[in-house]
């Protein structure tokens, strides 16, 4: 997959890009990212990629002409001209269903903006695919371009490594984590449910299932019924 990011601050994706899963995609070749500064593609004297808006109104607007130049730059660097992804508050909400499907993809470009949002004509000539990643204000569009890099590159082919983490997911989608714990046994009076030490994996598994049902029901009312289990259904 290639995966162009159009950007204000390119830089900004370096140290995450360099350090994380993503890094070790791109070392096995499964994934590339490209970092675009839209910035390069502005006009005039003065730089400039942003501007009042028309009407009146408080802050500043991305304008369409650098964004456009970007665009079509990057697009004509590949055949493929892949899926374009504008990353704003009014999109369509991100989720794990989502990253499933754009990392079926063979390129996503990614287009992360700034100040108060985009002139109207970036979605009405570029029709891009909208997606938020959550009902918060952030200054930006670039950690949400991080989080959709994050979780679509998880899903790549080849990036996990086909052990069990992967089986692991699928087995228990849907359900919140069940508890967890590693050495020692005691910790500040704390003991290690005893049924983790047994070693009977059958009933293991049904305390995990147990507990994650439970967890769910408790704390994410709203994902209850969505769990999907293989083996128990
Ligand atoms: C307070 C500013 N708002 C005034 C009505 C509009 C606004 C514009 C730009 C709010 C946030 C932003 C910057 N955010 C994003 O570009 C963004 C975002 C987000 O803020 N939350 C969740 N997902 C996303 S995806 C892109």
């Amino acid at each position: 997959m290639r995966i162009d990011v159009l950007t204000l601050f390119p830089e900004a994706f370096e140290n995450i890009l360099d350090t994380s899963i993503v890094q070790r995609a791109q070392q096995k070749g499964l994934l590339r990212v490209v970092l675009s500064n839209i910035r390069d593609f502005s006009r005039g004297n003065y730089n400039s990629v942003d501007d009042k808006p028309y009407g009146g109104g408080p802050g500043m607007v991305m304008m369409c002409e650098p964004i456009f130049d970007c665009l079509e730059h990057v697009e004509a660097a590949e055949e493929v001209r892949g899926r374009r992804i504008l990353l704003s508050p009014q999109g369509q909400p991100f989720s794990q269903d989502l990253a499933q499907e754009l990392a079926g993809e063979e390129r996503l470009i990614l287009i992360a903006g700034r100040y108060e949002g985009f002139d109207e004509r970036v979605r009405t000539g570029l029709k891009p695919m909208e997606i938020s990643i959550g009902d918060y204000v952030l200054s930006g569009g670039e950690i949400p371009a991080m989080v959709v890099i994050d979780a679509v590159t998880r899903l790549l082919p080849g990036v996990l490594g086909h052990d069990d983490s992967v089986k692991q997911e699928s087995f228990s989608q849907g359900l919140l984590e069940y508890p967890q714990y590693t050495r020692p046994e005691v910790f500040r009076d704390m003991r290690v449910p005893e049924i983790l030490l047994s070693g009977h994996h059958a009933n293991i598994e049904s305390w995990r299932l147990e507990q994650a049902r439970k967890r769910t029901a408790q704390r994410r009312p709203d994902l209850a019924g969505e769990a999907t289990n293989s083996k128990q259904e």
